[in-house]
């Protein structure tokens, strides 16, 4: 397991490489070039000037999280076959430079989404909330605009103004897509990059949606071990795997985190994953909590206890945390300030030690 924090990049992040070194046990970066539209090729020069400043800083870095897909490409349109080119010619020369693993998500037209970014909980930290009715009763403009304003530093990956602009036609093009369609779409994507990826040797990694629940009536398809499974026979192969995230597979009630972690894990197809808990406050309701156990709702101890059992040697990140100690004057981006992340690095590093210890590994 190799354990690694999220840096959105020069001028992209207040919080330093130099502060993430000094998290104990911290070995690697994620990152991404936040500025590069989806569907364009990665300039080489990029790649090289983040990785060697990431080096410099006596890190590694071997995940990108994310290459986006282009909704070309997920709806199957005419442009698809450009976009997957440029793709494929970004995985070549992430590969060059050292990248091991790609992290990407196949979410229609929205990257992530909640109601609410810094939500205040009783003990003065503030979190991010989702809130069914308030979703319900919001317009994707609204929520822009609530994003907009309320992270004023920074804008939301997949929430980017310009883009919000043509967010009723993007909508739009979905309607009428089937799910059957929509798979074919992937496997079409997959079917393009996956022999490539394995030639280049980096693993691909789905990110399930976040939440798994529906959003402005949008198909949401990677949120379930049904679902996942389905996805991952679209492309046999190893290099067509998953990015694990709890956080998101969670916020479904039920979902059973460590039975996944069992069985995709075990087969290999587990690549990389974010780890991190949150407190339901009824069937659909949840905030992002503190890392342990006791502060959420998922079973932390189950969760690494899965990995550890399936020998899991790939990527751990820890996730979205609350904005503590006076964290939120930095103007951290919601979700990714330095301190609660790095107390659930630590929390995540304890209880593997403990659980290797106690199985003599
Ligand atoms: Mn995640």
């Amino acid at each position: 397991m190799k354990m690694t924090f999220r840096w959105f990049g020069e001028n992209q992040d207040p919080i330093s490489l130099q502060e993430i070194r000094q998290i104990p046990g911290m070995t690697g970066i994620v990152t991404s070039l936040l500025d590069i539209p989806a569907g364009e090729a990665w300039p080489e020069e990029r790649i090289k000037a983040v990785t060697e400043a990431v080096t410099k800083a006596g890190l590694k870095v071997e995940v990108i999280e994310s290459v986006n897909i282009h909704e070309d490409i997920k709806l199957g349109a005419s442009g698809r076959d450009e976009k997957i080119a440029n793709y494929i010619l970004t995985i070549e020369r992430l590969a060059k430079y050292g990248i091991k693993c790609i992290c990407y998500n196949m979410m229609p037209v929205l990257d992530w989404a909640r109601s609410h970014l810094y939500y205040d909980l009783p003990d003065g930290s503030n979190t991010m909330r989702y809130q069914a009715s308030f979703m319900d009763d919001i317009t994707p403009e609204a929520l822009a605009e609530r994003y907009a304003k309320e992270s004023d530093v920074y804008e939301m990956p997949g929430w980017e103004p310009e883009r919000m602009k043509k967010i009723n036609e993007l909508l739009k093009s979905y309607e009428g897509m089937t799910t059957d369609s929509f798979y074919a779409n992937m496997k079409y994507f997959l079917d393009a990059i996956i022999p490539h990826a394995e030639k280049a040797d980096i693993k691909m990694a789905v990110h399930p949606d976040d939440p798994p629940l529906p959003i402005f009536g949008l198909p949401k398809l990677i949120i379930s071990h049904e679902n996942i499974r389905r996805y991952l026979d679209l492309n046999p192969s190893k290099y067509n795997g998953l990015t694990l995230c709890t956080g998101s597979l969670g916020a479904k009630k039920g979902s059973d985190i460590p039975a996944m972690i069992r069985e995709f894990g075990a087969e290999g197809r587990i690549h990389f994953t974010h780890v991190r808990n949150l407190k339901f406050e009824n069937d659909t309701d949840f905030y992002e909590s503190a890392h342990l156990s006791s502060c959420g709702s998922l079973d932390m101890y189950a969760i690494m206890k899965a990995f550890h059992d399936v020998k899991f040697e790939g990527w751990i990140r820890p996730d979205h945390g609350r904005m503590i100690w006076d964290e939120i004057a930095k103007k951290g981006r919601p979700g990714y300030g330095l301190y609660d992340r790095a107390l659930g690095t630590n929390y995540l590093l304890g209880l593997w030690e403990a659980i290797c210890r106690n199985n003599s590994c």
